[in-house]
């Protein structure tokens, strides 16, 4: 008998990446259409639809797929968790947060369409991903998985999430005396709450009882820090030039990063640990459907850009 579902030897990461990510990016075009008033829509639609690995939708979709639910059933919520990146990512390339004038190889949204449109579509983008969430009832799913789900949303992004990461950095920048603790609080807020929240709302989606949505939140946890660890590393190992932020920034200089305090050697390590720690939450489940979170986590810990 052919068995199709994923080993960790035979599993092809890239072409399942690719494939989620053209099914991801087929239901976010298709949640914002060009109607009036047409500018916002067209802001929206641009940084929405400007690319970007689609990590968070994916991982999502992976956690609902490891508790036997379908791609479907996590779809809204992975557009969701999408919309709240990619609101977030506007918001912080304002000239008033980090002041980018590129994203994902683009110009940044406020740079086509001015600060005033970029806010809004970014205020529009996460009222959008409500409903969303709510969208999730029409496939199956409880209004009390739905509601577990939103409040997972809702505490990633707020002031015990996202914006306490934000509000975090935004206050301490250039502060020489940021320590490990305030860096790793940065990090778990900005970069690892999210990346948790939609992992947990997979598994919430895909039916995990509370005992399993612990370890694939601990997993998640894991990762979250993992990628910011190996953004750091990947800080000094890559030149400023690629970094393709905004000409006469002195980026690596001033920031605080893992290599600056713990030196690269330790991050390493570090990263090798946080890796390991996140893929032995996985050991209890089933090793075919785990295939694809293994392999997000090594790929988060290999990456090179
Ligand atoms: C969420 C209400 C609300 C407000 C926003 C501005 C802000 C508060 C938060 C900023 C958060 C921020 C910039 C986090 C960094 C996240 C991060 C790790 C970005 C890079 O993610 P990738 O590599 O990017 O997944 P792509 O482009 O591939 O999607």
């Amino acid at each position: 008998v052919m068995d199709s579902s994923p080993t960790p030897s035979t599993f092809d990461f890239k072409s399942y990446m690719l494939e989620k990510a053209i099914s991801v990016n087929k239901a976010l075009d298709a949640s914002v259409s060009l109607q009036e008033p047409v500018k916002i829509h067209e802001s929206m639609r641009y940084s929405l639809l400007a690319g970007g690995k689609r990590v968070r939708p994916l991982l999502s979709i992976a956690a609902c797929e490891l508790f036997g639910g379908h791609e479907a059933v996590a779809m809204p919520s992975a557009c969701a968790v999408e919309m709240i990146h990619t609101m977030s990512l506007m918001h912080d390339d304002l000239p008033f947060m980090d002041n980018d004038d590129l994203r994902r190889g683009k110009p940044t949204n406020h740079k086509v369409y001015g600060e005033s449109v970029a806010v809004l579509a970014g205020d529009a983008m996460l009222a959008l991903a409500a409903f969303h969430l709510v969208a999730t009832e029409t496939r199956g799913v409880s209004s009390d998985q739905v509601v577990r789900v939103i409040v997972e949303l809702a505490k990633a992004i707020g002031a015990e999430g996202l914006v306490a990461g934000q509000i975090v950095d935004v206050c301490s920048e250039g502060d020489p005396n940021l320590g490990l603790e305030d860096l790793e609080f940065i990090h778990r807020s900005k970069t690892a709450a999210l990346l948790e929240g939609s992992v947990v709302m997979g598994a919430i989606l895909g039916g995990a009882n509370d005992e399993e949505v612990e370890k694939v939140r601990k997993y998640a946890r894991c990762i979250g820090l993992l990628f910011q660890v190996v953004d750091d590393i990947l800080d000094v190992t890559k030149s400023s030039k690629e970094l393709g932020k905004t000409a006469g920034k002195d980026l690596v200089a001033d920031k605080t990063t893992y290599p600056k305090l713990i030196g690269i050697e330790k991050s390493r390590e570090f990263s090798d640990e946080l890796k390991r720690e996140a893929i032995d939450q996985l050991a209890g489940f089933n090793s075919d459907k785990t295939a694809p979170l293994i392999a997000m986590a090594n790929y988060i810990a290999n990456r090179d850009n």
